[in-house]
C-alpha cells in the first residue's frame, strides 16, 4: 500500500513528525529533501500543519509515511529570536501554526491575577490578528466576590472571558463550547491550572499537573515540546510555551499605543501628533489617567511595555 493521505501534525519529535489522518489514526512520518512547503522562511513542519503524505505499511503492520507537502499557514505563532544575534537569514522556528485563537488562561488567585500579563496578551493577540479568550480559573478562590470588579475593565474592552473552576468543573461546558472545531493555543503561567483544566476537558489525565513552584519565578516544566490534542467534541488544544517565547516583532514603541483601543478616542486631542503619551504636555491620555476615565492599571501596562520594548531595541 502506498498512497497519499491528508493529515494534521499533532507532534513533532526532532526529525520525524506524528501526523493524525482524517480517520484519526496517527502516522509516524518523515520528510526527505525535497518537500514542498507553501511557507516561505519558516519551519518546514510545525505541529497544526496540515500535510500531504505518502503511506506505507511497516514490517510490523504499522504505518509509516514521508510527507511530501506542506499547506500555507493561516496563521503561526513563532518562537522568539535573539535579536542581540544577526540571524535574519535564519528561518523562523514555528511553535504552532494554523491557530484559531489564543486562549490565556490566568488564574482568580494562588497565583493572583496578572495584569500585566493580560495586557500583553491583548496586544499580542491583537498584532497577531488572533482572537483572544481570556479564562480565568480557580474562581472558587472568590469568596468574596471580587473577581467582576477587577475584570470590569477587560469587559469594556469586549474582551472575551471565560469564568472557570477546574477543580470545582464551573464553566466548563461554556470553554467546551469556545473550543469546539477550534485549534486554540493555550497559554499562560504555570499554576493557573492549565494541565489541570486541559485533563478535564479531556476527562483524563493526560498532563501531569504539579505543584508548581512559580513563587520562585520559574516553575516546573511538565510539557517539553508542543504537542497537540484532540477534544472529544472535535477540535484541538496546543499547549504552548508561553508568550516569553512568543515572536514580538511586529510590535514598535511606535505602533503600542493604538493596541490601547481606549486611548483612541483621547488621541486627536493631544498636543503633538506624535505623543508617546508619556511626558509630553498636553497630552489628552494622560489628562484622561489623571480623571479616570482611562484605567490607571491599562495606563501602567503601556508604561511598562514600552520600557520592554525600549530594551529590546
Ligand atoms: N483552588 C483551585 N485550585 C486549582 C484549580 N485548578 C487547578 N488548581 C490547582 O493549581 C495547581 C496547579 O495546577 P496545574 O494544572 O499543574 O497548573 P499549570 O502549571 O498551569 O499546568 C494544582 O495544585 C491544582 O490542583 C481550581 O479551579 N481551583
Ligand atoms: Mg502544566
Ligand atoms: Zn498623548
Amino acid at each position: 500500500m502506498k498512497e497519499l493521505h491528508s493529515g494534521i501534525v499533532v507532534r513533532s519529535g526532532g526529525a520525524s513528525y506524528i501526523v493524525e489522518d482524517e480517520e484519526g489514526r496517527t502516522i509516524r512520518c518523515r520528510t526527505l529533501p525535497g518537500t514542498v512547503s507553501d511557507n516561505e522562511g519558516a519551519s518546514l513542519v510545525a505541529v497544526g500543519d496540515r500535510v500531504t503524505f505518502r503511506a506505507k505499511a511497516s514490517g510490523t503492520d504499522r504505518l509509516e509515511g514521508v510527507i511530501t507537502h506542506v499547506e500555507r499557514r493561516n496563521s503561526a505563532l513563532v518562537r522568539r529570536r535573539d535579536i542581540r544575534r544577526n540571524r535574519s537569514k535564519e528561518t523562523s522556528q514555528v511553535i504552532a501554526a494554523n491557530i484559531d485563537q489564543l486562549v490565556l488562561v490566568t488564574s482568580f488567585s494562588d497565583p493572583p491575577l496578572n495584569r500585566r500579563l493580560i495586557d500583553r496578551y491583548v496586544v499580542f493577540a491583537e498584532s497577531e490578528h488572533l482572537p483572544l479568550l481570556i479564562v480565568v480559573n480557580k474562581i472558587d478562590l472568590d469568596r468574596q466576590g471580587v473577581l467582576e470588579t477587577e475584570l470590569e475593565t477587560y469587559r469594556k474592552l469586549g474582551c472575551r472571558i471565560c469564568l472557570v473552576s477546574a477543580s470545582r468543573r464551573t464553566g466548563l461546558e461554556e470553554l467546551r463550547e469556545l473550543l469546539v472545531g477550534r485549534l486554540s493555543a493555550f497559554s499562560g503561567h504555570s499554576g493557573v491550572g492549565k494541565s489541570t483544566l486541559i485533563n478535564r476537558l479531556l476527562g483524563r489525565q493526560e498532563l501531569k499537573t504539579a505543584r508548581t513552584s512559580y513563587k520562585t519565578g520559574k516553575g516546573v516544566h511538565t510539557t517539553s515540546s508542543a504537542t497537540m490534542i484532540r477534544l472529544p467534541d472535535g477540535g484541538y488544544v496546543i499547549d504552548t510555551p508561553g508568550i516569553r517565547e512568543f515572536n514580538l516583532s511586529d510590535i514598535t514603541k511606535e505602533n503600542l499605543r493604538f493596541y490601547f483601543t481606549e486611548f483612541l478616542q483621547y488621541m486627536p486631542e493631544c498636543g503633538f501628533s506624535s505623543c508617546s503619551h508619556t511626558v509630553e504636555p498636553g497630552c489628552a491620555v494622560l489628562k484622561a489617567v489623571e480623571s479616570g476615565l482611562i484605567d490607571i492599571e491599562r495606563y501602567e501596562s503601556y508604561l511598562a511595555l514600552l520600557d520592554s520594548l525600549e530594551h529590546e531595541s
